[in-house]
């Protein structure tokens, strides 16, 4: 062991000014904390402002906002899990790692940081979803959830169970903290540290922890200003998406209404079976606390469900929606909570740089949507909050455009370790001061692969500006109805934020376009991608 440590220790110490000796070192080099939970949206965070979140705070993401740095323009490179977590270990863009679609595709050769970090002499841990399908590579530890995982009485593989899932009792978001937690007590101290802690919620179906089963439930949510847009302007692709409030939400599987699970048409969709099995998974102490929330409430609205009008039975099932997701959020920013106060108690938060984000952003009925996918605003975006008060100031906020792909070569750059020359994203650290450089990136590359899939979303790459958005949706239409395609949509965001005009081919909009096709073009030029 010694003699691993003395060898990859060697280069380090070269590059790092701090040369008098490895404990010292250690000292000197932060902890890495990188929370990362599952379609939570920019939207729901007070820090970020949104009208939605003024209903349902998050004081505890704030805290970490107020004390850090808040990212007002964050972004993934391919907004879906699997491929949005190559990017975070990989620093490359999708068709780079190999990880493309949700269901297969990670290029397991490429490193890893986290192979890079422990060779560097940290201990490193990954706790909850980690979904790709190979082996969690570079950590300590680990306890990774089965695929998505369960909200309910989990199973967790761990480094020593021998590939088996082993069930637990509990909710997910308190198991993967307190397994976190769990990690960081049995640590070996003389080492940094760094830990994923990688949240299940608020994944679709949205089932919120026991004692937040009546939070909002007289709260009525604001419906965004795209709730009924028409999709006229756009593409195609934004009519023949299989992710609407309206159509593609189940009142069993999605919203809960269990009551249902024997009655056609509602019994129906390919997914129901889903609620089904979560509930029975439940103990019979846990089934009873829901059904005591949820029962009752089932029954009111399914009584009187024939007498609704479409319109009023599509704002019950956006309440629904907001109501649980929001549930799932609370939980969430309470276990940051507990979390960061654990790191106050150990004396751990002058030292740890502590990483909030999503593994994208997700619809919060803009479009009159729920899912992910497309590269409009709200699933592009993802919320980004860091805190590290070694290097920022607190209140911080900044516009600076970055990307998933940019945490690797961060985390590698906080450990002193060199970034390998493939890897496409660049270190944050160089925002910490506030000041945006003069050099930093000025446009974003995005790229979506998964179609044919389950809500329909057709394949897309594009570029973003700090003002512009291009896309150009692609390929041939292989699902239902859908034809071959090759559309693409101009946004000016600052006048027309919410991306409901489609400029491309409109007079005096040519310059523009020229400049971003371009960027376009040499994007997908010295990148190599290989589609689109
Ligand atoms: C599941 C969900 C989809 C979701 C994908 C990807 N269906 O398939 O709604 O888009 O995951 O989500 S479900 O019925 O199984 O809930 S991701 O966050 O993992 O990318
Ligand atoms: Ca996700």
């Amino acid at each position: 062991n010694f003699k691993r440590i003395s060898l990859v220790i060697l280069p380090i110490s070269i590059l790092n000014p701090y040369s008098y000796g490895q404990k010292e070192q250690n000292k000197s080099r932060p902890n890495i904390i990188h929370i990362m939970t599952d379609d939570h949206s920019f939207q729901t965070i007070s820090a970020y402002g949104h009208p939605l979140s003024k209903l349902a705070p998050t004081p505890n993401l704030d805290r970490l906002a107020n004390e850090g740095m808040l990212f007002q323009q964050a972004f993934v490179e391919n907004s879906l899990s699997t491929p949005s977590r190559a990017c975070l270990m990989t620093g490359l863009y999708s068709h780079q790692n190999g990880q493309r679609q949700l269901g297969a595709g990670i290029d397991s050769t490429k490193t890893f940081f986290s192979e890079l970090l422990e060779q560097a002499g940290y201990q490193t841990a990954v706790v909850g979803k980690w979904h790709m399908q190979c082996e969690p590579k570079g950590f300590d530890y680990y306890s990774v959830l089965n695929d998505q995982g369960d909200y309910y009485n989990p199973s967790f593989k761990t480094k020593d169970s021998h590939g088996k899932y082993i069930r637990e009792e509990g909710y997910a978001t308190n198991l993967i903290t307190t397994h976190s937690i769990d990690f960081l007590e049995n640590r070996d101290q003389n080492k940094p540290f760094c830990l994923l802690v990688h949240h299940k919620a608020p994944h679709r179906n949205w089932m919120p922890e026991a004692k937040y089963y009546d939070l909002y439930e007289n709260t009525e949510f604001p419906k965004p200003s795209t709730f009924y847009d028409d999709y006229e302007s756009r593409c195609s692709a934004a009519r023949t998406q299989d992710m609407t409030i309206d159509k593609t939400m189940t009142f069993i599987y999605d919203l809960k209404l269990n009551e249902l699970k024997d009655t056609p048409p509602y019994n129906q969709g390919w997914s129901d079976g889903g609620l089904q099995q979560a509930m029975n998974q439940m103990t019979p102490k846990q089934r009873e606390a829901w059904d005591k929330s949820y029962h009752a409430r089932n029954m009111e609205f399914i009584n009187k469900m024939d007498r609704l009008s479409e319109n009023e039975i599509l704002d019950w099932k956006f309440q629904r929606y907001l109501k649980d997701y929001l549930r799932c959020i609370k939980s969430i920013d309470d276990e940051v909570g507990r979390l960061l106060d654990y790191l106050e108690k150990e004396n751990l938060l002058d030292n740890t740089i502590i990483v909030y984000t999503s593994d994208q952003g997700f619809y919060m009925g803009e479009h009159g949507w729920f899912d992910k996918r497309f590269m409009y605003e709200e699933s592009f975006r993802t919320p980004l909050i860091v805190g590290y008060p070694k290097a920022i100031k607190a209140g911080t906020k900044t516009e600076a455009l970055v990307q998933n792909i940019d945490f690797a070569p961060t985390y590698l750059s906080l450990a002193g370790v060199e970034k390998p020359s493939e890897m496409s994203g660049v270190s944050l650290e160089r925002l910490f001061s506030g000041k945006t450089p003069k050099d930093w990136r000025k446009d974003l590359y995005y790229h979506y692969y998964d179609y044919p899939a389950v809500h329909n979303v057709r394949r897309h790459d594009g570029v973003r500006t700090d003002r512009y958005k291009l896309i150009h949706f692609y390929g041939k239409g292989l699902m239902g109805e859908d034809q071959d395609i090759n559309c693409n949509e101009l946004f000016d965001l600052k006048e027309d934020p919410t991306e409901l005009n489609n400029l491309y081919g409109k007079r005096g909009y040519e310059n523009i376009t020229k400049q971003l096709q371009t960027t376009l073009d040499n994007y997908r030029k010295n990148l190599k991608v290989d589609e689109f």
